[in-house]
């Protein structure tokens, strides 16, 4: 298994840093790049740090880190939305974008300073020679500063997405309901790539492509000026990665001969204001808040709601309920699935191929895995460790699978399965 996760990882590295896909995602793509660092420590701590640092180069003067940083020598027309429909350098001059390299111009969740904390730890002696640590840090800390200050837009301490991709959970039926008021783009203005490597029924629609190449539009049309757009939601793992990140940072900081206590405070400020803004007590589990048309709670049950069980300092009893909800008729761990699905087994909205409106996702169970472990759950998250090597084996490292049989979906030879099966190898 070691062997066949390294050489996937091999097969997707540029020289530089790793794609997620050779077929289907042939850029650099920002929490993908996170969680394949943590796995690549165990082959190479060097190309981890590596990873990381590339994906940095591309950080915009404002601090935000974009999600995709292209390959200048893929062509344009293999992956939508290209180079050409963001505008980085010229769109995103005012937001700091840089001049010379390509990328989007939204985010995706931050697990970065968390894989940078990992990755020290793998080979510390490395890291020091390298003055790895150092050289992240400061973007690092920018990256933090930006989603802190300008995403807070409800003004609660929790920070914003403004694109169903920035979560990373593109058609997550959590995003129905406020991508039921954005007016879909024309389907003849702009051509889908994803759909030549990937079936259709397993992918988002065209309705549903249509509403994020608009919501992109308009932003990309504001100069990438956070505040003004008409998707604002609050999402419980975005938040939860943030605040599992500032621990990290804190400990990096200590690492590097500075104070972390701030740091680790404004990570249980984020823990607590997650709870306050969006646990629900009743279904055991935290909902996305949406902050636009009638705003409020979303009550849909995604696998986003359970994520925030990675964070060392949730109350017990939110913990306990967390546990119940996982192993519940809703996800059915330990019990009617092989992986957590993505989205409620029961939902009206559940389907078990369709991307993240059901199929279980190799990153999000890892994250389950972690947190069952973190609050003393360990039988439980055996059994997931167990399920997930088997699943990213017999699948060939699918990037998705049916939640109940474990059958592929999607890219094969994916970039972060390859790298969570790793870690969980140890
Ligand atoms: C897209 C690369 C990305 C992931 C996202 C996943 C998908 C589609 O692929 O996004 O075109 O960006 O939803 O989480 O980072 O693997």
């Amino acid at each position: 298994m070691r062997d066949r996760a390294a050489r996937v990882l091999e097969a997707n590295w540029t020289g530089t840093s790793t794609v997620p896909s050779r077929t289907l995602y042939p850029h650099q793509w920002s929490w993908d790049s996170a969680f394949i660092a943590i796995g690549l420590r165990h082959v190479s701590s060097l190309r981890a740090q590596l990873e990381l640092e590339t994906l940095l180069g591309a950080q915009w003067g404002d601090g935000r880190i974009p999600h995709i940083v292209f390959n200048p020598a893929i062509p344009l027309d293999a992956y939508f939305p290209s180079p050409d429909f963001w505008r980085s350098s010229t769109a995103g001059r005012a937001a700091g974008a840089p001049l010379t390299q390509q990328t989007s111009g939204i985010v995706q969740p931050p697990v970065h300073a968390l894989a940078a904390w990992l990755v020290h730890r793998a080979d510390p002696a490395l890291s020091r020679e390298r003055g790895f640590l150092a050289r992240v840090y400061p973007g690092l800390a920018a990256w933090h500063r930006y989603l802190l200050h300008r995403r807070d837009l409800g003004g609660a301490g929790l920070v914003c997405v403004v694109h169903p991709w920035e979560q990373g959970m593109d058609n997550s039926p959590c995003w129905d309901a406020p991508l039921s008021r954005v007016s879909p783009a024309p389907p003849r203005t702009f051509r889908r790539a994803d759909l030549e490597h990937g079936a259709a029924e397993d992918r988002p629609t065209d309705l549903d492509y249509g509403r994020y190449v608009r919501l992109a539009m308009d932003y990309r049309d504001r100069r990438y000026a956070d505040g003004g757009g008409e998707f604002a939601v609050e999402d419980p793992a975005f938040n939860a990665l943030l605040a599992a990140s500032e621990h990290a940072l804190a400990r990096i900081a200590c690492e590097l001969g500075a104070a972390g206590t701030a740091r680790h405070a404004r990570a249980e400020r984020l823990t607590a204001a997650l709870v306050e803004r969006l646990w629900d007590p009743e279904a055991g589990l935290f909902f996305c808040r949406d902050l636009r048309g009638a705003g409020g709670l979303i009550r849909e049950r995604g696998i986003s709601g359970l994520l925030p069980l990675i964070l060392p300092t949730l109350p017990r009893d939110v913990v306990a309920a967390l546990v119940r909800t996982a192993c519940g008729p809703h996800f059915g761990v330990g019990d009617r699935v092989r992986l957590a699905p993505s989205y409620d087994l029961e939902g009206p909205a559940f389907d078990p191929h369709r991307y993240w409106r059901g199929p279980a996702w190799f990153n999000t169970n890892w994250l389950l895995e972690r947190g069952l472990n973190l609050h003393g759950e360990h039988a439980r998250a055996a059994g997931l460790r167990a399920a997930l090597l088997e699943v990213a084996g017999t699948s060939d490292f699918a990037e998705y699978v049916d939640p109940y049989t474990g059958a592929g979906c999607g890219a094969r030879g994916f970039g972060w399965t390859a790298a969570l099966t790793l870690d969980l190898l140890g």
